[in-house]
């Protein structure tokens, strides 16, 4: 398909303005067939980028460059029309500038590339949920990344129509070839991170990225359109865009409830939303693994996630953590900076066992003895890069729902927010009304992990509700947004129908730095006490902080003595006054008048209640 055959307009005007701009070979409209995916890693392969594992069928590992191995935030920017609509939270700069720079970045930077424009969907095609956005890439690692992340091709084209909406995305990894130039195994890209730019235009429904063609900065569908763009949309429109998981559980007695999760990048959705219960009986089933898309109707909240596949991380993934991941990355994966084993396998930290054979080729390509451990190294670098990751079709979960497509979405019953808390924070906590469950998503601190490359990894941040990173507006009319919501359904008579809203912390860490809670499958123990909460069952105490479980509510997993499991569930009065005092000062404070004056009063609420 060329660009003559495009039926809208305005599609087709944008496709010609950019090819124009960025003067490719050869300009390929993307059908999303089998036949596109496999030419396209044929061509990776060719290039010396893909490289075909022996061990698993149809799939292929990446190494990038070390400048370009996560998401970019100090070059992430959200160009509302002025500084204060972006919020105190993202980085600006004005459009109109921005857009300057980054055209004459992107002039001629596709020379001696195929430019590939591909429409596709977030969402099931033509769900009333869904959105469409057709990205324009010039590199086939993004085009295949694609292919599994979301639902690309000709069929999204024809519920585009002659004039349908669409977000346009140009993505670009700012590496022209040379005439009989080939990228020769080196992962293209702009090696010099103050040169990337991953920009949102919130005004115009725009995204132009430049200089990086890893995860989250080039797969333009996922974080740049389902939360950043997204939320915007959802603030006009009345509905929510969230960095969150949805799990379908099951009780013993057959009975069904879908929860929605926010935690921060690498804190734990992909785990707890495949988690096998270690409680007889329960049941979990995946829905989505990193965004929700949710809407009312009829006074009930309804999810769809938008994504066709995981991108999730690699090191610490096992059959023992998460066995429903291991089971879908068998085949027709791709995996970005993990390890290469001597006989054609991936490897990473924590993967179970230790890597075979006597050699193995870090995710720099440089051979290393193999290790004896699956132990991340107390010294020296790991073998594959602690934010490498696996691509792979949702389908192949064995612990899929069948009800994951849905159009219509599945009803959420609760919200669960969470971060990684050494100390303070308690195992769970359940909100007392809907306002204190968004003062709980407001004031989400996490240790920082290594999903993002330029923040320092271990320090604690706030992230409130796990969408820092990728909230497209200013993140105090985020919060009103939310209690907005949740006062019109409340003054429609639906306030019971809200789901009900919880705070998690599965890593608190004793005064050795080891985990006090087992997590992973024995999360379920904490799942199931929210879901008999959701039934009104009395297993809770109400505290100044929330409910939290009465003492003998949650029974503790094997190993974790009694005396631990009390402190995991009490309320550290001392911890929790420090906690109110920084969040008036340093968190609540950055927002200025934007803050709602709803969420000072459940601050002043909470502090009264634990003097
Ligand atoms: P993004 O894809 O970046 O948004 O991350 P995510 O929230 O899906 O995180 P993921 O589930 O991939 O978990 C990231 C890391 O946290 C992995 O190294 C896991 O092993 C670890 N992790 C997940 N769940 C738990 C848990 O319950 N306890 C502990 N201690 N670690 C966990
Ligand atoms: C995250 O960082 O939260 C991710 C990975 O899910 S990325 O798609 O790169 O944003
Ligand atoms: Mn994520």
């Amino acid at each position: 398909m060329k660009i003559d055959d495009l039926k809208h307009a305005k599609l087709k005007e944008w496709v010609q303005w950019a090819a124009d701009l960025m003067t490719p070979n050869e300009v390929v409209i993307c059908d999303g067939s089998k036949e596109e995916y496999d030419s396209s890693i044929k061509a990776l392969v060719d290039a010396g980028l893909g490289i075909p594992l022996k061990k698993r069928p149809n799939s292929y590992l990446f190494r990038s460059d070390p400048s370009d191995v996560a998401r970019a935030e100090s070059r992430t920017f959200i160009a509302a029309k002025n500084k204060d609509e972006a919020g105190p939270t993202n980085n600006w700069i004005d459009p109109v500038e921005l857009k300057k720079t980054m055209t004459d970045l992107y002039r001629g930077c596709m020379k001696g590339r195929i430019m590939y424009v591909i429409p596709f969907s977030m969402g099931p095609v033509g769900s009333d949920i869904a959105k469409i956005g057709v990205e324009i890439t010039d590199s086939a690692y993004v085009v295949v990344n694609m292919h599994i992340m979301t639902r690309v091709g000709k069929k999204v084209l024809d519920v585009l129509g002659t004039d349908g909406f669409f977000v346009p995305c140009i993505h670009s990894i700012a590496k022209p070839l040379q005439p009989g130039e080939s990228d020769g195994g080196k992962w293209p890209c702009e090696p010099d991170v103050n040169k990337k730019y991953i920009s949102h235009f919130p005004d115009t429904y725009e995204i132009w990225s430049y200089g990086s063609g890893y995860g989250g900065n080039a797969l333009l569908g996922k974080k740049c359109l389902a939360l950043r763009i997204a939320s915007v949309l959802a603030r006009d429109e009345g509905w929510l865009a969230e960095h969150m998981l949805i799990l379908k559980l099951t009780n013993p007695d057959g009975k069904v409830k879908y929860m929605a999760g926010a935690l921060p990048s690498a804190c734990g959705k992909t785990n707890l939303a495949m988690l096998v219960p270690t409680l007889p009986g329960w049941k979990v089933e995946v829905i989505g693994d990193d965004i929700a898309w949710m809407k009312f109707k009829n006074g009930q909240l309804y999810a769809i996630n938008p994504e066709a596949g995981f991108f999730g991380v690699a090191p610490g993934t096992s059959e023992q953590s998460n066995y429903n991941a291991m089971q879908s990355i068998k085949e027709n994966c791709i995996f970005s900076n993990c390890g290469l084993t001597d006989d054609g396998d991936i490897w990473w930290e924590q993967i179970g066992y230790p890597a075979p054979g006597k050699t193995v080729i870090d995710w720099k390509g440089n051979e290393r003895p193999s290790p004896q451990t699956d132990k991340v190294p107390k010294e020296g670098e790991p073998i594959a890069h602690v934010n490498a990751r696996f691509t792979a079709p949702a389908k192949q979960c064995p612990c899929i729902a069948s009800e994951w497509e849905d159009p219509a979405g599945v009803p959420i019953s609760a919200f669960l927010f969470g971060g990684r808390r050494a100390s303070t924070i308690p195992l769970i906590n359940q909100s007392k009304s809907w306002i204190h469950g968004v003062f709980m998503g407001s004031i989400t601190g996490s240790e920082i992990t290594a999903a993002a490359l330029d923040l320092k990894a271990g320090s604690v941040r706030r992230d409130p509700f796990a969408m820092v990173p990728f909230c497209g507006y200013n993140m105090g009319d985020y919060f009103a947004h939310w209690i907005k919501l949740g006062k019109k359904a409340e003054a429609e008579g639906n306030g019971d129908k809200l789901p009900k809203i919880f705070f998690c912390n599965w890593f608190r860490k004793d005064a050795d730095g080891h985990f006090m809670w087992p997590g992973f499958g024995e999360n379920s123990r904490v799942l199931s006490w929210m879901f008999d909460r959701c039934d009104g069952k009395d297993n809770a105490v109400e505290t100044a902080i929330g409910f939290l479980p009465k003492p003998d509510a949650i029974t503790a997993p094997e190993g974790v003595k009694p005396e631990v499991m009390a402190e995991l569930i009490k309320v550290d009065t001392a911890g929790w006054k420090e906690e109110i005092s920084s969040i008036r000062d340093e968190h609540y404070a950055k927002f200025g008048d934007r803050l709602p004056k709803e969420l000072y009063d459940e601050l002043d609420k909470i502090e009264k209640a634990l003097a």
